[in-house]
């Protein structure tokens, strides 16, 4: 089997992106996957373009975006993209659409199509905190999101995928005191998790992950 996965350059004035550097290290080979790594530009619609490009040439059966959410205590495992760009800070090219369409002839919403129940309580089960997310915000991740799952629909790919956020790294809350952190070393073991569980779980576990607000 061959996975895809991406992480984002750094974005709003940080220097680094957890996300990437985790992505990075990860190994080349998980017992009989292939992993195919990848950098995103946090530029809305070139991140898409690159996302396409990417599975086109590697032709993966599994693909998982990662990408930073500073301020949130876990990994989170994201349930939906919406078909919404909203920017509260410019993307790295300077570009600020506001409730703009990502596919103006696109469903309003796709759902992830990773086992995110079981990866979250696989990762759980290896000791890092790890939960269900139901808005992947309204940025350049949720973009990322709605198109990778917008190309497999419209190209009817038999890809599995979908997409999940990662705290601030520890360096990163230096300057913020009070911010949550994960070390990188625990980010990798996460997507690590979430790859093999991606590869080997076919019909996601029914296990309440929800959220009443
Ligand atoms: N996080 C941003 C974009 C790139 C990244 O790593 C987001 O959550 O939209």
């Amino acid at each position: 089997m061959r996975v895809l996965i991406t992480g984002f350059e750094p974005f709003g004035g940080e220097i680094v992106n957890p996300a990437l550097e985790a992505v990075m290290k990860i190994d080349n080979k998980l017992n009989h996957i292939d992993v195919i790594k990848a950098k995103l530009p946090v530029v809305f619609h070139q991140s898409i373009s690159i996302l396409r490009q990417l599975i086109e040439l590697h032709k993966p059966t599994v693909v998982i975006c990662v990408g930073q959410a500073g301020g949130r205590t876990s990994i989170t495992l994201e349930r939906v993209g919406i078909n919404v760009d909203d920017a509260r800070i410019p993307d790295n090219e300077g570009n600020t659409p506001v409730d703009q369409k990502i596919n103006p002839n696109g469903p309003d919403a796709y759902f992830s199509s990773l086992p995110i129940k079981a990866i979250v309580s696989a990762i759980n089960e290896s000791g890092i905190p790890a939960n269900i997310s139901n808005s992947a915000g309204t940025y350049v991740c949720n973009h990322v999101l709605y198109g990778l799952c917008d190309l497999i629909a419209s190209s009817s790919l038999d890809i599995k995928g979908g997409f999940m956020h990662v705290p601030f790294a520890p360096e990163q809350v230096v300057k913020n005191p009070g911010q949550p952190s994960m070390s990188v070393e625990n980010i990798v073991s996460a997507i690590e998790t979430a790859i093999r569980i991606s590869c080997t779980v076919t019909n996601d576990i029914a296990v309440a992950d929800g959220s009443t607000h």
